[in-house]
């Protein structure tokens, strides 16, 4: 126990303890001491983990609007004509060598199209749209999945694409086929999502 020297009539140094009083009041202080501490400090110091998994999620998103963006705007081009291009000027886009956009309810992976365990064979920008990969799966598009020294590049992150027509670029999902709208939903560990989006013209 820490002691206090107090000078005794005699003008001699003496020693004595704390009172009663000082103690409670000495505990008191660290009670409210210790509050502040664990309600102001520790949770911010779980909260400067997250500006880090929001840059980690940025890069995912980044890299897979990179990969989206050397696609096909659609599957139906053919070669340097693309899909809706009226040539003959009749109002038909299917006529003359001609070729249609997908219909909105068909975007997505065609025939034999994968991502996933495989090397990917998408071809176009819509193929992504319904993509999910969760923890433990966020592959490549050469289908290996992200690690680095055996570790889950991103462990605990997850992300879901989707693709819609949006012509008037407003975020609304419609049916006018010169433009799609690509957005990227990816959520942290920690349970926070974050929303990335582009767009692509029928170019
Ligand atoms: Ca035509
Ligand atoms: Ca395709
Ligand atoms: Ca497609
Ligand atoms: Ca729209």
């Amino acid at each position: 126990m820490p002691a206090i020297k107090q000078k005794t009539a005699q003008g001699t140094w003496a020693q004595r303890g704390f009172t009663l009083i000082e103690l409670i009041i000495g505990m008191v202080v660290f009670a409210v001491a210790l509050t502040l501490v664990t309600t102001l400090i520790f949770p911010q110091a779980g909260r400067s983990v997250d500006p880090i998994m929001q840059v980690r999620a940025t890069e995912l998103a980044a890299t897979l609007l990179r990969e989206i963006a050397a696609k096909s705007y659609d599957e139906n081009g053919i070669g340097s004509i693309r899909c809706n291009d009226d040539l003959n000027d009749d109002g038909d886009f299917d006529d003359n060598g001609e070729s249609s956009c997908t219909p909105a309810g068909n975007l997505g992976p065609d025939a034999g199209e994968s991502r996933d365990a495989t090397a990917s064979n998408f071809d176009d920008v819509d193929d992504y749209n319904g993509l999910t990969q969760s923890a433990g799966q966020i592959r490549n598009s050469l289908g290996e999945v992200l690690q680095v020294a055996g570790q889950n590049l991103y462990q605990g992150f997850s992300y879901t694409i989707r693709v819609v027509y949006d012509g008037n670029t407003d975020g609304v999902a419609d049916n006018d086929q010169r433009t799609k709208l690509i957005s990227i939903k990816v959520t942290t560990p920690g349970q926070e999502t974050l929303v990335f989006s582009t767009y692509r013209s029928n170019y």
